[in-house]
């Protein structure tokens, strides 16, 4: 792969921790089902049982913590095989995919938040991954807001949530200017309303979506 394809089934969720990916994912599924289609939900970093096994090396605590580079190139080796495994047999057999997180976390977080080289990033999305998604949700809110949100769950935080809130900050930031500069693939849903209102405003838009790809 040296090229980057846009497969129009392809739906992906993104945001900053505690953005409430989960609960649109759920609602974007149950939209997507009502119009008759068959739907794979999926997550990154993960989404096969080898790249879940590269998950829990990437976000264990208790492992000795990598270097940058080592995360980009864990979180790639992993989506490489999720597209090959999962995302790509389910595209053509004709399924919908829905992912939690894909190749836009790895520009906001290794690339925003870790500021490795963006190009490098680039080149591992062509020559690894090969395709992108028609529409991307990226769920924008406030970094307190979010791990405030966060920390209300019953798990411990995980290696990367234990980031200082300044890295969530060049996150977001990497983020919205994803969002800026590829405004027809990636919109943004502010996310900092109630988790109904924030998967309505994200099921229209998968609407709309819908119809522009009919
Ligand atoms: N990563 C991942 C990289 O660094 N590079 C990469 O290339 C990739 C693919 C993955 C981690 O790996 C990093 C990013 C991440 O740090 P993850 O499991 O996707 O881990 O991690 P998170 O994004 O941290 O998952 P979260 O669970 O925090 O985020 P969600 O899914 O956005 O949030 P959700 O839905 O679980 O909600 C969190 C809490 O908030 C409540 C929920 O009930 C829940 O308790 N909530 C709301 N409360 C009020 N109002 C709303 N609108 C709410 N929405 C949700």
């Amino acid at each position: 792969m040296t090229s980057l394809s846009t497969q129009p089934h392809f739906i992906t969720l993104e945001g900053g921790e505690g953005a409430g990916k989960t609960t649109v994912l759920n609602a974007l599924r149950d939209a997507l089902q009502r119009n008759g289609l068959e739907v794979v939900t999926t997550r990154e970093p993960g989404g096969t049982p080898l790249a879940e096994q590269i998950r829990g090396l990437l976000l264990d605590p208790s492992h000795e913590p990598p270097s940058p580079e080592t995360e980009l190139l864990l979180m790639f080796a992993a989506r490489a095989q999720h597209v090959r495994e999962t995302i790509l047999p389910a595209l053509q057999r004709g399924a919908w995919v829905l992912c939690d997180r894909f190749t836009d976390s790895s520009y906001a977080y290794q690339g925003g938040g870790r500021r490795l080289d963006i190009a490098f990033i680039a080149e591992l999305e062509r020559r690894v991954v090969g395709i992108r998604p028609g529409l991307t949700l990226l769920l924008d809110v406030g970094v307190h807001k979010g791990r405030e949100r966060a920390r209300g769950r019953d798990t411990s935080p995980d290696r990367i949530e234990r980031e200082r809130d300044e890295f969530f900050e060049q996150v977001r930031a990497a983020y919205l200017a994803r969002a800026q500069a590829e405004p027809d693939r990636m919109r943004v849903v502010d996310a900092s309303a109630s988790a109904e209102e924030v998967a309505a405003r994200a099921v229209a838009l998968l609407q709309q979506y819908l119809r522009s790809v009919a």
